[in-house]
């Protein structure tokens, strides 16, 4: 597979280290390009919105030129490109559930609790609103990995970014504690290898950000 060309743009600690996993652990080879979302200026000074007129990361330029963005489709673009690297079920019932997993993730989580709590531009009653639903989402991932070390059956796109989601826990005073299954899988998933490399890499990015901000 040709991939030298592919570039993933990217912000420290933000969603897109969904897919920076994804990358190491497909060895898919990727330029990463640091986007900062306030300004919507990538590293070198360029329009991010020329890139993306949403202003959203990640966005993936695929060797062929063309931009996707959305996390869930990026994710499978990563890890469709390198199934022998990484495990990305392709019949009917596990693909299934994979889409399953990442339109909870993106949807339930990323979106419907996290981003909002987040955001500190949103009022209080948005932050409440949010945060009412955290239990009954939580519960539903404890479930899930109750005896079970993965989201799917082997490492997956999921994990990498359910991972990335539920690191914001610390973040937005989101408690995980309740949930020993939810605890135990963080300290699993922080220990593998790809997670523990792009998280490494990226907290030191973030550090950096927030450093030159001040
Ligand atoms: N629907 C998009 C959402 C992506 C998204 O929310 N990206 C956030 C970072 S986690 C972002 O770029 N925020 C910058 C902003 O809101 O201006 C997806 O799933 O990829």
């Amino acid at each position: 597979v040709e991939d030298e060309s592919m570039k993933l743009y990217f912000s420290p600690l933000a969603c897109s280290m969904a897919s920076r996993i994804a990358l190491y652990a497909s060895g898919a080879e990727a330029e990463l390009i640091q986007v900062n979302t306030k300004t919507k200026r990538t590293a070198d000074g360029g329009d991010f919105l020329l890139v993306n007129p949403l202003g959203l990361v990640p966005v993936l330029r695929t060797d062929d030129g063309a931009i996707l963005t959305e996390n869930s489709a990026v994710l499978q673009f990563i890890a469709d490109r390198h199934p022998e690297a990484m495990f990305a079920p392709r019949e009917l019932d596990e693909r299934a559930r994979l889409h399953q997993w990442l339109s909870f993730i993106g949807t339930e989580l990323h979106k419907g609790i996290f981003v909002p709590l987040l955001d500190k531009a949103a009022h209080e009653a948005v932050h409440a609103y949010a945060r009412a639903k955290a239990s009954s989402r939580l519960s539903w991932v404890a479930a899930r990995l109750e005896g079970r070390e993965f989201v799917l059956d082997a490492f997956s796109i999921a994990d990498a970014y359910l991972f990335t989601v539920l690191n914001w826990a610390a973040y937005t005073q989101v408690a995980l504690d309740p949930w020993p299954a939810i605890v135990e899988y963080m300290r699993r998933m922080r220990a593998h290898p790809a997670v523990a490399r792009a998280f490494e890499e990226e907290k030191a990015l973030y550090l950096q950000e927030q450093e030159a901000r001040v």
